[in-house]
């Protein structure tokens, strides 16, 4: 019987962007309980059945609690951590001498996005190496984000997000919020705001090809997969030719705005009603229907984010969004007001930038001085200078997770030498010389760094930890020290801190990022500024601290980061893009009749949380979704087992059917069959979904290198339970 006290800890969720504030009842090292913080200034209480069974993964049996190290026949054995970190440091030593510190890759993934320590050290390493081999998750998802920020803005990571709050009119494009709790735009009780808008009167207008648990809320727009960027750039066209869109706000708002109707003059009625599935005057009724809405707002996620268009549909959400006036205002298209100006600190390290080199094999463009993914497998295979034969990995499955997963998984194994820091035994890291338990966000002390850049409530939150680490887990951050220490780098960013670090001064997370808040707009300037933050302060209201109602407005002059203080809306890079769109032939024929798109379930988290009984529970299986007409013409019945053949591969599934699909689109849950040491997860069966798509440099989106995960054009063909497809 444990004998401490029970005690309430405040602290917040570090599983998704929404960051919601939680009370962890504990006893102890015990979770006796996770709850929604009803005092939390976004999230009011709000929680989510992953947030809730959180312990369950704490505590899962399954859990990676010591170091491991692969033995020669496959198996892992537990060992002391000197013993791995000095071999894992004996081994980057001697490749390092053989061929150079950029032959050492970094993976950053998801989860440790979250973890302000790790991203730090994680992105420090990265930089004290002078690789060009550090791969982050955003180029499955965000790279289009970061390209069109640095482009438009200056900055990678300056993205104007919903005023939710405070708008009459929405477009959801390809997200599906109720379930995800959405992305690059951290909103608290997410239902209840979007309810809010049509109680004042207000439409909330999703478009997406599947009917789903957002879109049954709201109004819905079907559309066909991959066509947003020409439904958006119809609309805008329609406000163009019809002088509707915001002149004033063009000028004084941006450079380049009088381009935008050259850019749009090759979108006709023909192709728009092909490409989208709509009728033209649909599309022409929602332009104007926006346009003539006071405060109106469209925001895009994963469905316009992972088509081969990716670029170019972010461009135009912005280019949307400004010329109807929406920018800089109430009810808009906003900025953040941040605790922490990170956009301000990346750029005085020289972080931020677009296309400043180029990777080795594919070619393509640097993105906030990262390579994309998608170049991983072919990086790791192609002999020569430069070529990657050490990997860390810091939280990421991408055997599962990437485009052209198989790939990944079989590059993976011929590296010299794969660390993953992860608290399981994975498919990815079942390839790895090393697996470092890292402790998990509950047992860490934590700031929500990224989200706070756009928080629909500004707030500021520094939390302690609620519960001691597990078994001999470390910091994650620490871990990187660790084996930086053992290759004599610091991993910092710039080249004064890699220099104190080399006389002895090390710094830690914690105080660096102290250092930064307390040197940003709303620190406490050391005492200058008694009313502003610092760690001290936050941590002493653990519940977090509100700034304001809302973000701000009119603060476009301080926040662009351009010169000229403005919007740059032309870039040839666009144009090219748009011809690029044009001339796009159709990626379904008779072999290939269906368009594949990947489905988030609200009890999993990418592909991490399908070892907890609690969240993988027995009812849930993988299934295909399709349409009733097309099961038909397939003959397919409920529950058949069928394949699904891409031109990169082919899995198997059970279907089911309903009409929550459009016709022509199947959906699958990303991020299922699993193997490994995480029994649970791999009992639960399920097939990979990436598996059917590509990582060839013509099948993702050119100028972020963003992986295409959506809309891939696929058969579907009934089978015998004999001819099921491996995972
Ligand atoms: N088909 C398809 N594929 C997709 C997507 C899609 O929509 N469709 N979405 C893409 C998107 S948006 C994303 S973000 C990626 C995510 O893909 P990944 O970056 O691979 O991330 P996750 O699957 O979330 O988890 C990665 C690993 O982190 C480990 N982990 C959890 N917490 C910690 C921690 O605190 N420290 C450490 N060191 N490890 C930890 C988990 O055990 C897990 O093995 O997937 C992408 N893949
Ligand atoms: N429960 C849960 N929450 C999560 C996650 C999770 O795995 N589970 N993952 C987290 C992560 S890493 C992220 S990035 C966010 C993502 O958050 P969301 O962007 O909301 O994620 P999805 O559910 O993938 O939503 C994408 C939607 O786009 C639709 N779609 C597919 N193709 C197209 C298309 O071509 N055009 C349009 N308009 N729509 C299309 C899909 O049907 C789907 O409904 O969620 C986060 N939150
Ligand atoms: S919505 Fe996200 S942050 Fe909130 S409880 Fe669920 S997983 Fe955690
Ligand atoms: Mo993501």
């Amino acid at each position: 019987m444990n004998s401490a006290t029970v005690e309430d800890k405040k602290i917040f969720c570090g599983i998704c962007e929404a960051s919601c504030g939680l009370v962890a009842t504990v006893r102890g090292d015990e979770i006796l309980k996770l709850r929604g913080d009803p005092d939390h200034p976004q999230s009011e209480g709000f929680i989510c059945p992953k947030g809730a069974s959180f312990g369950s993964i704490v505590d899962d049996p399954d859990r990676v609690l010591r170091p491991l190290q692969r033995q020669p026949d496959g198996t892992f054995r537990e060992v002391e951590w000197s013993t791995a970190l000095d071999d894992i440091g004996a081994r980057l030593r001697r490749l390092i001498g053989t061929h150079g510190s950029g032959s050492v890759g970094v993976y950053l993934g998801n989860p440790n996005a979250w973890n302000y320590g790790a991203f730090l050290f994680l992105t420090g390493l990265a930089a004290a190496l002078k690789t060009r081999h550090y791969y982050t998750a955003s180029s499955g998802d965000i790279n289009n984000y970061w390209t069109v920020g640095e482009l438009l803005y200056g900055h990678n990571l300056s993205n104007p997000f919903p005023d939710i709050q405070h708008t009459d009119f929405m477009i959801v494009l390809g997200s599906n919020l109720v379930v995800t709790h959405g992305s690059m735009m951290t909103v608290g009780r997410v239902k209840e705001k979007l309810d809010a808008i049509v109680q004042r009167g207000g439409r909330v207008v999703v478009i997406d090809p599947r009917h789903t648990e957002t879109a049954r809320q709201y109004e819905w727009q079907p559309l066909k997969p991959d066509g947003d960027p020409w439904l958006l750039a119809a609309m805008l066209k329609t406000l163009f030719d019809e002088k509707r869109v915001d002149e004033a706000a063009l000028r004084e708002q941006t450079t380049g705005g009088e381009k935008l109707p050259a850019l749009l003059s090759g979108i006709t009625q023909e192709r728009v009603e092909a490409e989208t599935g709509m009728r033209f005057e649909d599309v022409q009724r929602l332009a104007r229907d926006f346009a003539s809405a006071k405060r109106a707002v469209i925001y895009g996620r994963c469905g316009a984010s992972l088509g081969p268009f990716s670029t170019l549909t972010k461009y135009l959400i912005d280019a949307f969004n400004i010329a109807t006036g929406n920018f800089d205002r109430r009810g808009g298209f906003v900025f953040g007001r941040p605790m922490v100006d990170i956009e301000i600190f990346t750029r005085l390290f020289g972080l931020n930038g677009y296309d400043r080199w180029r990777t080795r094999v594919d070619n393509m463009p640097e993105v906030f001085g990262t390579a994309p993914l998608a170049s991983m497998a072919r990086e790791i295979t192609t002999p020569g200078k430069g070529q990657m034969r050490a990997l860390i990995v810091g939280s990421g499955n991408i055997a599962t997770t990437a485009c052209a997963s198989g790939e990944i998984g079989k590059a993976l194994g011929q590296l010299e030498l794969l660390v993953s820091l992860d608290p399981y035994v994975t498919e990815t890291n079942a390839h790895a010389h090393y697996i470092l338990p890292p402790t998990l966000w509950i047992e860490r002390d934590g700031i929500p760094i990224f989200t706070q850049m756009h928080n629909a409530v500004p707030y500021a939150q520094w939390v302690p930890p609620a519960v001691p680490p597990r078994g001999d887990t470390r910091d994650d951050w620490w871990i990187l020290d660790q084996i930086a220490k053992r290759i004599r780098l610091v991993p910092a960013p710039s080249r004064a801190a890699q220099w104190l670090g080399r006389i002895g001064i090390r710094l830690s997370p914690a105080t660096i990022i102290d250092l930064f808040l307390r040197l940003s707009r709303e620190g406490d300037w050391f005492g200058l500024r008694p009313r502003g933050l610092s760690r001290k302060k936050l941590c002493a209201n653990p519940g977090g601290v509100k700034m304001d109602d809302a973000p701000p407005v009119g603060v476009l002059r301080k926040r662009v980061h351009h010169r000229d203080r403005k919007v740059h809306l032309h870039h040839a890079l666009f144009e090219t893009e748009m011809r690029r769109m044009i001339a796009r032939t159709s990626p379904t024929n008779a072999d290939y009749p269906l368009r594949l798109v990947s489905m988030r379930e609200l009890q999993s988290q990418n592909s991490w949380l399908h070892n907890s009984p609690r969240l993988m529970t027995a009812n849930r299986t993988h299934r295909l979704r399709m349409h009733p007409a097309d099961a038909e013409r397939l003959q397919i019945r409920n529950e058949d087992l069928v394949t699904i053949t891409s031109r990169w591969g082919r899995i198997s599934s059970p279907v089911q059917i309903t009409d929550e699909m459009t016709e022509g689109v199947v959906a699958l849950p990303q991020s299922w069959g699993h193997r490994g040491g995480w029994k649970h997860a791999v009992a639960a069966g399920g097939s990979n979904y990436n598996r059917l798509t590509s990582s060839a440099p013509g099948e993702i989106d050119q100028p972020s290198g963003n992986a295409v995960l959506n809309g891939i054009a696929v058969r579907v063909e009934r089978i015998a339970q004999t001819d099921v497809v491996a995972a």
